[in-house]
C-alpha cells in the first residue's frame, strides 16, 4: 500500500532529545481516538493494560509537551465507566470540533465509532494524523482521506517507538491545513 509520506522513524529519532511538537504552532489540544468496544475485556468490561498502553503512551507523550488531550477511553475509565451511546456521541463530536489536532488509531479490525470520528475531524477540517500498523489493510477512503483533508499517515510497528515521527506528523498537519492545501 503506497502513503504519502511514509513516515519510518529513524533510529536516531528514537532520543529522548526529539524536539518534540513545534511550540510556535501554538497547538493547544489533541482529541485521540481509537478502538474501543473490541478491547474490552468481555469478563471485566475493562480493557486489559496491553490494549491501554498505546493510548496511555499518546497521552502521557502529549500532554508531557502541555497538551490538553481528550480520549474516550481514559474519560470512560478503560471501559469502567461506558457512557452510553446518546452520552457520548455528541461529547466527542463536540471534543473533536474544539480540538487543534485529531489523532487517531483507526484499528485493526476497522474501529466503527474511530472511522465516524475520522469523518467528523476531515469534515471539520482539522489536520489529522492517522496511526496505521505496518503490513495492515486499510479501507480505501483511509489510505485516500490526504486527498480530501489534512492527513499525515504514522505507519508503525510499535507506538512508543515512533513517537517523534507523530509530533513531526502533528507538524505537518496543522502546516497543511493552515496552508489551505489539505492535500487537495
Ligand atoms: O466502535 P468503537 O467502540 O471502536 O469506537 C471507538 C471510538 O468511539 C473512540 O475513538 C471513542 O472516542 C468513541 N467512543 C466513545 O467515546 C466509543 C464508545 C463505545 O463504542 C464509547 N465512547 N463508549
Amino acid at each position: 500500500m503506497a502513503l504519502t509520506p511514509p513516515f519510518d522513524p529513524p533510529a536516531s529519532l528514537g532520543s529522548p532529545v526529539s524536539p518534540g511538537i513545534r511550540p510556535d504552532l501554538g497547538i493547544r489540544s489533541v482529541f485521540l481516538a481509537g478502538p474501543f468496544i473490541q478491547l474490552l475485556d468481555p469478563e471485566t468490561g475493562e480493557m486489559p493494560a496491553g490494549a491501554r498502553a498505546p493510548f496511555d503512551v499518546l497521552i502521557k507523550h502529549f500532554e508531557a509537551q502541555g497538551l490538553s488531550v481528550h480520549n474516550a477511553h481514559r474519560r470512560e475509565a478503560w471501559g469502567a465507566e461506558l457512557m452510553r451511546p446518546e452520552q457520548c456521541t455528541k461529547l466527542d463530536q463536540d471534543e473533536i470540533r474544539k480540538a487543534d489536532v485529531f489523532v487517531a488509531l483507526p484499528g485493526h479490525p476497522a474501529s466503527p465509532g474511530t472511522h465516524i470520528e475520522i469523518g467528523w475531524a476531515s469534515a471539520f477540517d482539522k489536520p489529522i494524523v492517522l496511526l496505521l500498523e505496518r503490513d495492515r489493510e486499510y479501507t480505501f477512503l483511509v489510505q485516500g482521506l490526504h486527498t480530501v483533508a489534512s492527513v499525515e499517515y504514522v505507519v508503525h510497528t510499535d507506538i512508543a517507538a515512533c513517537l517523534p515521527a507523530v509530533d513531526r506528523a502533528v507538524d505537518l498537519a496543522v502546516l497543511r491545513q493552515r496552508e489551505g492545501s489539505g492535500g487537495r
